[in-house]
């Protein structure tokens, strides 16, 4: 069965997927080993792992090649991050080739423009591309995939650039004409009325997603009493729990000048072992060793 349509079985049975970031193959198998439906294959975390900024400056084959490596790790559905699709719509031709190749069960493509800056930047530039111009883009990404459960995911930067809820709700519904399989609205309020008011208003047949970083509070009671919420994402909590965990075991550890009293809150060398799938390495060994 191909990934996107697993996806889709997922959300049919269970009415709504939570998806959690991953920017790593190690990642990825927590994201599994937690319960997840889904890796999502977060821009934001693998440039934050590049030590760079979420700002259209990984290459689509950096991305594309973890992509690969996370989808090999793990037999969860990968729902693929690909930012503005990397160019116009023929390089978004190019890369629904590429990802579906890879194995990635979606696409998502955000309506900002080539360079984007993190839609969670305070006062970042949030530039959307027009209607008709990403309208072209997302038809152009239907027409590539050659799986037609591949799942395109059009996102709207509406609510994230500040033009509100009927500019959000018109673009929604341009994006569904032209084919989306689901809409993804973003949005930076610490708060999730916006979200909720969108949900509400969308009149349209297509689920939306939602990725509820900054109001956390949002609960999966009151996501699936909204009604069409289909999918939500758990942006860049991989990342940022990474940081918080090693930040405090370095600081422990220059603070006591040992690594005793660190060692004993940290995972075993053979829970790494584990999940490095070294029992697989002995039988293997033991089989063909000569
Ligand atoms: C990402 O995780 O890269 C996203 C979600 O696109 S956000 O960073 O909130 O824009
Ligand atoms: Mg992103």
């Amino acid at each position: 069965m191909s990934p996107g349509k697993r996806l889709r079985l997922t959300i049919e049975a269970k009415g709504l997927a939570h998806v959690m970031a991953g920017h790593s193959p190690l990642s990825a198998l927590l994201v599994d080993e937690a319960g997840f439906d889904g890796v999502w294959a977060s821009g934001f975390e693998l440039s934050a792992l590049h030590g760079l900024p979420d700002m259209s400056l990984m290459s689509m084959t950096q991305h594309l090649d973890m992509v690969r490596a996370m989808v090999a790790a793990t037999t969860l559905p990968v729902v693929a991050d690909i930012d503005t699709g990397f160019g116009n719509a023929v390089n978004v031709v190019h890369a629904v080739k590429c990802y579906e190749q890879a194995g990635a069960a979606a696409v998502v493509i955000e309506d900002k423009i080539f360079p984007k800056v993190s839609s969670l930047t305070c006062g970042g530039r949030q530039e959307l591309a027009g209607i008709e111009e990403f309208r072209g883009k997302i038809a152009a990404a239907v027409a590539a995939r050659r799986d037609p459960d591949f799942l395109v995911v059009a996102r709207t930067e509406a609510l994230i650039a500040g033009f509100g809820l009927n500019e959000a709700l018109r673009r929604a519904a341009a994006y569904e004409a032209a084919g989306a399989d689901m809409i993804l609205v973003h949005s930076k309020q610490a708060v999730p009325e916006e979200i909720e008011g969108f949900a509400k208003a969308w009149s349209g047949h297509t689920p939306i997603v939602i990725v509820p970083t900054t109001y956390p509070q949002l609960t999966e009671y009151r996501i699936r009493e909204l009604g069409n919420i289909a999918m939500v994402i758990y942006g860049n909590h991989a990342i940022r729990a990474s940081i918080a965990a090693m930040r405090s075991t370095f600081a422990r550890i220059r603070r006591d000048g040992s690594a005793v009293n660190a060692d004993c809150d940290l995972v075993s060398v053979d829970d790494v072992f584990e999940l490095q799938g070294m029992a697989e390495i002995r039988k293997i060994e033991e089989k063909f060793l000569r």
